[in-house]
């Protein structure tokens, strides 16, 4: 295939990635400076091209968010509550279950469950919820918990951060999703989310995580008030956790929504810096197998058109969306497994139904 980016440094970023010699932080910086949108793109969609050919994944998955009581209120969350406000809820392990059986007659391989630090549940609130998680969906991945809900975990379990994990495993925890990292710096850190632990902190939680055998996702939220140098210096930190672990599965970037947020001044992301930031990340985190390109945030639409910008993986159905929907998101709450394979298949690519470890799963719901 004939590559032939506009770009003078995107040219040397060409020859480096034909070289096989890893991009640098200055790359990274001439990425996010670049107009030719599409020499990244095809370059990305190389590299996307040889890990994954045409395939394009998805899940059948249910996100549940189980409180969204939380005391680190980060100011670009339009999720979080405190405790006794208007539309603050905690679920009873009745309404967990309820919220599972009233898709029961789904495929869903995967609960993607999540929520906000509330200082009023205690450990075995924790347990309790995956229990009865697995007592109503035994054979789904529960890929649960932040690095920063993790954290808080081993503060209140009165066990070490190992420990802590270890118990979570046998009580059912999978997989870890990859939220809470937002930006892997501290300037950003104090100006957004002073509460929250900081980058080192999460850096040390996933690679707890990793070493206990449990792999996680990674994220980046952009579109706020980070500079292009942040976000370099955030992709190189996850590429180096990642040489040394090897247990991140998928990285996605997510694109700030402002709305009902306490930074409602900020403009949406275009779709030109959607794409750039799904392609960088392809390009930059050479050592990760999969990018997804969340739907959810940057629509429908466009997640397809990043399947040609190095993405290979769109999430899932997801059902029921709050964390963006909350802060003004227009994608849909869901899609069915049909419209995952349309948007897939429209786009020029081949649709794979994985499950979270991305083998495939035959359409009767069985592994192939
Ligand atoms: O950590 C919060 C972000 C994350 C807003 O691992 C916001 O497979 C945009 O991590 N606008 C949660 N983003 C979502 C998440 C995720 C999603 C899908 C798949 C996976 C995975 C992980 O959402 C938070 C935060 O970074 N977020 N508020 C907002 N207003």
């Amino acid at each position: 295939m004939e590559i032939t980016p506009t770009d003078k440094k995107l040219d040397c970023i060409r020859g480096k990635i034909m070289d096989g010699i890893r991009l640098d932080f200055d790359d990274a910086l001439a990425m996010y400076q670049t107009h030719d949108l599409i020499g990244l793109g095809r370059l990305a969609g190389y590299v996307r091209g040889k890990r994954h050919g045409k395939k394009a994944f998805y899940i059948y998955n249910q996100h549940l968010n189980y409180t969204n009581v939380c005391s680190n209120r980060c100011l670009f969350c339009a999720f979080a509550r405190d405790e006794g406000q208007d539309k603050a809820f905690t679920l009873s392990m009745d309404q967990i279950k309820s919220r599972l059986e009233e898709r029961s007659d789904e495929p869903i391989s995967e609960l993607h469950i999540v929520g906000g630090i509330n200082p009023s549940l205690d450990f075995d609130y924790y347990l309790n919820l995956l229990d009865t998680v697995r007592s109503i969906r035994p054979d789904a991945v529960i890929k649960a918990f932040t690095a920063v809900e993790i954290d808080h975990l081993s503060r209140i379990s009165g066990m070490s951060l190992d420990d802590t994990i270890k118990k979570l495993k046998e009580s059912g925890l999978s997989m870890v999703p990859g939220g809470g990292a937002e930006v892997l710096s501290d300037r950003v850190k104090e100006e957004l989310f002073p509460k929250k632990i900081d980058y080192r902190r999460w850096l040390d939680v996933m690679t707890a995580i990793h070493s206990a055998g449990i792999v996680s996702n990674a994220t980046m939220l952009y579109g706020h008030i980070e500079t292009i140098e942040e976000r370099a210096v955030h992709l190189i930190r996850l590429r180096e956790l990642q040489d040394s672990t090897k247990g991140f599965s998928a990285f996605i970037p997510l694109a700030f929504h402002s709305e009902n947020t306490r930074l409602p001044e900020i403009m949406p992301t275009t779709g030109f810096d959607d794409l750039k930031n799904v392609a960088i990340a392809r390009l930059m985190l050479d050592n990760f197998d999969h990018i997804k390109a969340y739907w959810v945030m940057i629509g429908e639409k466009l997640a397809q058109v990043a399947l040609s910008f190095g993405a290979d993986d769109l999430d899932g159905t997801i059902i029921e969306e709050k964390i963006t929907h909350m802060a003004g998101a227009k994608s849909a709450k869901g899609l069915s497994d049909k419209e995952m394979e349309r948007l897939i298949v429209t786009a020029g690519f081949t649709p794979v139904l994985r499950d979270s470890f991305y083998l495939p799963i035959k359409k009767d719901g069985k592994k192939s």
